[in-house]
């Protein structure tokens, strides 16, 4: 992962120093002039370096994530919140730093991403209720200990919004295989070597693929931290960090997998939105394909069958020039509701054109599948609609694909042959079904 980094310090090596650091990990650099860096979207994160003064006037309109690297763990120049971040010792092993940049940037980069998706959702009516932080969050603490690690004790007692459940490897091995997990805190002090593997493990499970992860260290094993960050872990809690450090970590990494679900959840309406037509909420063309590919495959493999029925609004031209495209688009939502009812729940409707729809039936009879053709017109000659006066009227072509017929299996012929139907269908009077020869 690369990214730009401004590098903040008045001391002209040691921040060279880190320059050097950063940019054989592929990080572009850029060394902050002080003593007023003018700090810019352009940049993906800010390292302060232990020569970047307290009184450095940082003006971040930008909000852009910094880091501060503290040369005294006991009185740290900058207070976690809104601006820094993160901060880490300067003694802390080189790798630390960049793990911690790229957690960093890629939490700068989910939320401006997701920003951006809500801005396109909410464009395209996908606008959705955000609860984050509504509710207090349940966190695993996994320990051999009988109480909690004192860091997290402290928060307990202050009534943080989240609720700790303490537990051993084993009791959590059980818990994992049942639900999905928000957070997990696991207390390295006890558990030693078996650590690595068990983030390994939480990174892959898919109960945990999406949690926040964090680890308690020891101040005597805080040089270890990187391997826990590299290994998976979201952050590395150290037991004496200060209680509003700690809350500020656990917040982060809370805030930091809210923002990855709605991401996810975001990708999600995206691709239903790339599979649905906009006007009947029914499947797309694109859908259908795809849909019946899958059916035939099935078929083939399992001996069954699939049936499609191709479906034309009779004279639809005559309905938007008669009574308008509103009245139309009206018509269109009520046929596509009739069929969607008419139909089995494993049955997919989709509309695959202007006023052309496809219904595809795996395992049906073909008395069934006949009954049900006769059923759709009926109920669509049937229905009572405010937009037009008089009947709206389909026509249907059938096509069936099953291993006694002796259509060929290739899986699109089976709509091509739906769709001959369906022109015999409307050369012989609309409103009626048609079977393709060999149904
Ligand atoms: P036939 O019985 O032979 O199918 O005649 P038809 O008039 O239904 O067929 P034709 O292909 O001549 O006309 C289809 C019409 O469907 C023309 C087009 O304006 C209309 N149409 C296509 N998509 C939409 C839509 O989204 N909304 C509305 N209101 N009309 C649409
Ligand atoms: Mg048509
Ligand atoms: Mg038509």
């Amino acid at each position: 992962m690369s990214g730009h980094v401004l590098l903040i310090g008045s001391d002209a090596a040691d921040v060279s120093t880190y320059a050097d650091r950063l940019q054989e990990t592929l990080f572009r650099v850029t060394i902050a002039p002080l003593p007023r860096p003018n700090i810019e979207d352009q940049y993906d994160c800010l390292v302060l370096t232990p020569s970047a003064d307290c009184g450095i006037d940082l003006v971040n309109t930008a909000n852009i994530p910094a880091l501060a690297i503290e040369c005294d763990a006991h009185t740290p120049r900058f207070s976690l919140g809104h601006i820094i971040e993160d901060r880490m010792h300067v003694s802390a092993h080189k790798r630390e730093l960049v793990a911690r940049i790229r957690a960093m940037i890629r939490r700068h980069h989910a939320a401006r991403e997701l920003k951006l998706r809500e801005g396109t959702n909410r464009a395209l009516g996908f606008n959705e209720a955000n609860d984050t932080f509504s509710h207090r969050k349940n966190c695993y603490v996994v320990t051999r200990a009988q109480t909690l690690p004192p860091v997290l004790q402290q928060i307990s007692n202050a009534g943080a919004p989240f609720a700790f459940d303490l537990q051993t490897p084993e009791d959590f091995q059980t818990t994992l295989a049942r639900k999905k997990i928000d957070a997990v805190v696991i207390d390295d002090t006890d558990l030693g070597e078996r650590t690595a593997n068990t983030l390994l493990d939480l990174r892959a499970h898919p109960n945990t693929r999406y949690a926040a992860i964090l680890c308690v260290y020891g101040q005597m094993h805080r040089h270890n931290a990187f391997e826990s960050l590299e290994l998976g872990a979201d952050d590395v809690i150290v037991n004496n960090d200060t209680d509003s450090d700690v809350l500020h970590r656990l917040t982060l990494h809370w805030r930091a997998k809210d923002t990855n679900d709605a991401l996810r959840r975001s990708n999600q309406i995206g691709l239903y939105a790339a599979v649905t037509d906009t006007l009947t909420g029914l499947f797309n063309r694109r859908y259908a394909m795809t849909h019946l590919h899958h059916l035939c495959d099935i078929a083939k493999s399992k001996n069954g069958s699939v049936t499609a029925l191709m479906i034309d609004i009779d004279h639809f031209k005559q309905v938007n020039d008669t009574f308008g495209h509103f009245a139309g688009d009206s018509v269109l939502m009520a046929v596509a509701e009739t069929l969607k009812s008419t139909v089995r729940a494993s049955d997919l409707v989709a509309r695959i054109g202007g006023e052309e729809f496809v219904i595809l039936l795996p395992d049906i009879k073909e008395r069934d599948a006949k009954r049900l053709a006769d059923r759709l017109c009926k109920s669509v000659r049937k229905m009572k609609l405010d937009a037009i006066t008089g009947s709206i009227t389909i026509s249907i072509g059938v096509s069936r694909y099953d291993p006694t017929s002796l259509i060929s299996y290739a899986n699109s012929e089976i709509l091509e042959q739906a769709d001959t139907a369906l022109y015999t269908a409307k050369r012989n009077g609309r409103d009626q079904v048609s079977y393709y020869s060999q149904f």
